[in-house]
Parts: structure tokens; sequence; C-alpha cells
């Protein structure tokens, strides 16, 4: 049902994991399209030993074409998904364009797969920084309810593309070289640093980024009564995005509660042991598809509250892992509905 298969945006640091991810988890497809920009077109990407040339991403391109999975920025997304849904594909998208339109199911196959038969041709996967905390909140909503959540991100500079690698990589040497680097992807030199902003002033002196937190959560776990205050900060790290997550229950859950919900919950490792110093850090993510999660406490200000930690791959279960699962999802669907 979903055999013929285009790429969109398959040279970014997201597009170039999902090509990864088709080979490695073994994703159904006959045919592969690689679609971008004209500064992309004839260029060759090698998959599964064989090289697939690029093509120019307009309408005509999606024609005979069942499922498209986007890496692109939003723009690009708003401009291209409806002439590919009219063409017939339906297209998995990871930008932020569509995620909050009412009519596109923003889906965590492991948290709301059941909405995804509502999609009208484009299905939205969530902001990285959303996906691992939505990952670990579930279980925890599903047993207690979750009412208010107080996160702070700890974001990798790949968040913001091959610029944001190069640009860690490049102000790191600067400072280390005593030259001074002038941002360009950033609005500080990264090296040696955090910076408290990742996107742009949005409402009440919160970014972009941290009011994606709040309404993307909202919609993936259906609850409008969820309180979500974020800061999200990025810092020096390339890969795996860090959060300190405090959240507050309904009813009371006692930390091995807390554990065993956390245990038994898909797509979540626990790794907490801190007698002998084992917690989640981003070096032992990169290159996982899983969420993980230590440092789990109870919140000894008071209230019904988990304290605990959150890392994970946010190229991976962050983006182009869950763009994958997503269309996992489309294809044991339609088996499922064609029996
Ligand atoms: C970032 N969350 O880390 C963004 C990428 N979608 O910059």
């Amino acid at each position: 049902m979903y055999e013929t298969l285009a790429l969109v945006g398959a040279t970014g640091a997201v597009g170039r994991i999902v090509l990864q991810q088709l080979q490695e988890r073994k994703f159904p497809y006959k045919r592969l399209k690689l679609l971008a920009s004209e500064r992309s077109v004839g260029k060759e990407v090698r998959v599964n030993g064989e090289s697939i040339k690029i093509e120019l991403l307009a309408p005509g391109a999606f024609k005979n074409i069942d499922l498209v999975i986007a890496s692109t920025p939003d723009e690009i997304s708003r401009d291209f998904a409806p002439y590919a849904v009219e063409e017939g594909a339906v297209v998995v998208d990871e930008s932020g364009y569509w995620r909050m339109d009412p009519t596109v199911p923003l889906i965590i196959p492991e948290v709301n797969p059941d909405a995804i038969d509502n999609h009208k041709g484009i299905i939205a996967s969530p902001n990285c920084s959303t996906t691992q905390m939505v990952v670990a909140l579930a279980p925890l909503h599903q047993a207690a309810g979750v009412k208010r959540v107080v996160v702070s991100t700890y974001q990798a500079t790949s968040g913001a593309g091959l610029a944001g690698t190069e640009e860690l990589n490049d102000s790191t040497r600067s400072a280390l070289t005593g030259k001074t680097y002038p941002p360009k992807t950033f609005q500080y030199p990264i090296g040696f640093n955090l910076i408290p902003q990742i996107g742009s002033e949005k409402q009440d002196g919160y970014t972009s980024e941290e009011m994606k937190m709040v309404y993307e959560t909202r919609k993936i776990m259906g609850d409008e009564n969820i309180q979500v205050c974020p800061t999200a900060v990025r810092v020096p790290v390339a890969i795996g995005h860090s959060e300190s997550i405090l959240v507050e229950t309904e009813k009371p859950l006692t930390t091995i509660e807390a554990r065993r919900l956390f245990e038994d919950a898909p797509g979540i490792t626990v790794v907490d042991d801190l007698d002998n110093q084992q917690y989640p850090m981003p070096r032992d993510c990169e290159g996982k598809d899983d969420v993980f999660v230590g440092r789990i406490r109870r919140d000894i200000s008071g209230g019904n509250g988990i304290a605990f930690w959150c890392v994970s791959d946010n190229l991976r279960k962050g983006a182009a892992t869950n763009a994958v699962q997503i269309a996992e999802l489309l294809v044991k669907r339609s088996a499922a509905a064609a029996k």
C-alpha cells in the first residue's frame, strides 16, 4: 500500500538519518525518490548500495508516490505539502508548519497512535524537545493525570541542523585558540557557553521553541488543561537534548511507582542509580532511538510531584525515528484495514 516513497530533504541533518533508519528498520518500500530544491538537484546519494539522483521538488513530483517523509524548513512544507496530497501522497512532515493545524494529527506512535486515523493527507511529527518529554510524561499521565509541568531544556546544537554542529565546532576551536568568533546560526558564540534563547520571542517573554512545548504537549496528550512552563536553552553539545522535568500529578505517585511506569512504557529506557553514578547523558544516548529517563525523585518542595532527568537523541526520536515510526504505523494500519 505504501510502496513508493519520496524523501524531501535527504541531505539535511535529519534527512540523512531518515535514510539510515529506512534501511536499518527494513521499511518495506519498493521505490525511493529523493526530492530537494534546485540547489541539490542532480547530486547523488548512496542508499543501500545504489546511487539515487536528487530530483526537483516541484508540482508533478509526487505523481505515483504513496508516502512522503519530509524534513524541510516550515515555508517549504507550507508550499509543497498541499500539492503532494493533491497528487495522491500521504505526507509525514517534520517541520513546524502543520503541527497545530486542527485537521492535521500530531503523532508520537507510542503515545497517540489512534489519532493517525483522522489524517487528511498530512501527518505531523512533533518538535524534538516536545517528543522526548511527552514520551516520558505519557505513562505518568495515564496512571495519575498530569496537571502541570515545569521543564528546562539543554538542547544540542544539531537541533539547528548541520550548520548548528559546524558552528559548535568552529566556535569551540576559536575559543581554544583565542580568536573571536562571529556567530551565524546562534545568537552568541556557543563554544564554552549556554544560550537561554531558542527561537524568537512568541508571547509573555517565552520563545517559539518554548511555546511549542506548551501547545504540542496538550494536542498530543489530548488534554487542554495540562499546564507547561518551559525554559529552552542551547548548550554546547552536538547531539542529544536533555531536559530537567518536574511534573505535578492529580493523584500522588511514589518514586517506585513512577520508576515502574517508566520501565513498563514503550520507548523508554530507565538509567537511574545515583549511588553508582548511573544516569542518562547525551554522549551515551547518541545514535539510540529510545528516550532515557533517570534521577527519578519525589518533589521535596511539596504537592504530588515527580522530578526526573530525560535525554534523547534529538535527530533520532526527536525527528527521524519518530517520522519513520509514523510511516510504519501507516503501513500497519493499512495492512490491518485490508484484512
Ligand atoms: C532545536 N527544536 O533544537 C529545535 C529543532 N527543531 O533548535
